[in-house]
């Protein structure tokens, strides 16, 4: 069962798609309207990655975490070296995180061990581990690299996210650039561009949850949100290896298809910088966690 809900990295490989071949395209149960896929490249030169990251468009980089040490995290490994360690988890409901407007996400805290200790017995954890590596497990880091194609940045940060199967995450944008690394498992991500930003039925400014859709992209109520219906969707798969490049702003909804353990890699530079100081700085002094 537990080889099941959790492939190597290496025995998912095949999951993966050959160079340049995506599965882009709308979700096939959904009523949005695709266009383009997102691309898949080998390990791209600075000046190609730049080029991406200019645009604003999305890509799959393979072949970028093969020196990374994280590749042969399991859950095994997790127990025996943070098994004692508190760690933030957010409880799901009906295969969703748990949030609202008022609260935001609501995390508990929980032990490692104990989280992992269901998964390992076979019985699925009903919550969703996702950190701030710097603050709660530090020592990940070195497991990490940062690719050589990213630009030298002042403010970068690393979350870690580890999900049951079948586990989603809401629509969301963020202010940084993202390299999102899949280590175990696949996840399907529903990508909106910030031009549709006015499609997306935003939580106010002044909830909990300012950077989140009112809409659920897997099942969305176009009753209720019929701007929704002309948002332009991108539906990718990553699985273990794969690296994508998430451009700020950009709108995402999660899910992992099979237990997941994801590591996301955000920056800034230059005058957005100072704009993420500044959001980091309003949702501390509101107490806003994500
Ligand atoms: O993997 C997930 O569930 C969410 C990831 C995410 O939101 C991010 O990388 O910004």
């Amino acid at each position: 069962m537990l080889s099941n809900q959790m492939p190597s990295c290496s025995s998912a490989e095949n999951s993966r798609l050959p160079e340049n071949q995506t599965r882009g395209g709308g979700a096939a149960d959904s009523p949005l309207k695709p266009f383009d896929a997102v691309p898949r490249i080998h390990v791209p030169s600075p000046a190609v990655f730049a080029d991406y990251v200019r645009r604003g468009r999305p890509v799959v980089i393979t072949g970028a975490m093969d020196d990374w040490p994280a590749r042969y995290w399991s859950p095994q490994y997790f127990k025996s070296a943070y098994g004692d360690r508190l760690i933030p988890v957010a409880p799901i409901r009906d295969r969703m995180v748990v949030y609202g407007a008022e609260f935001g996400v609501g995390f508990e805290q929980i032990r490692f061990g104990e989280w992992l200790d269901g998964l390992l017995a076979g019985a699925p954890p009903s919550s969703y581990a996702m950190l701030h590596v710097a603050e709660v497990l530090p020592e990940l880091e070195a497991d990490l690299r940062r690719p050589a194609f990213c630009p030298r940045a002042p403010w970068w940060q690393t979350r870690f996210w580890m999900s049951p199967a079948d586990t989603g995450s809401p629509m969301h944008q963020d202010l940084p650039d993202n390299l999102l690394a899949q280590i175990v498992g696949r996840k399907r991500i529903i990508l909106i561009p910030a031009r549709d930003s006015w499609r997306m039925y935003r939580y106010s400014m002044t909830s909990h949850l300012p950077q989140y859709s009112r809409v659920d992209a897997e099942r969305p109520d176009l009753a209720r949100f019929p701007r929704f219906a002309r948002a332009r969707q991108m539906v990718v798969e990553i699985g273990p290896g794969d690296l994508l490049y998430l451009p700020r702003l950009w709108w995402h909804q999660v899910r992992s298809l099979d237990f997941s353990v994801s590591v996301n890699q955000w920056w800034a530079t230059g005058w957005r910088y100072a704009l993420v100081r500044l959001a980091v700085a309003y949702q501390r002094a509101r107490r806003i966690r994500w």
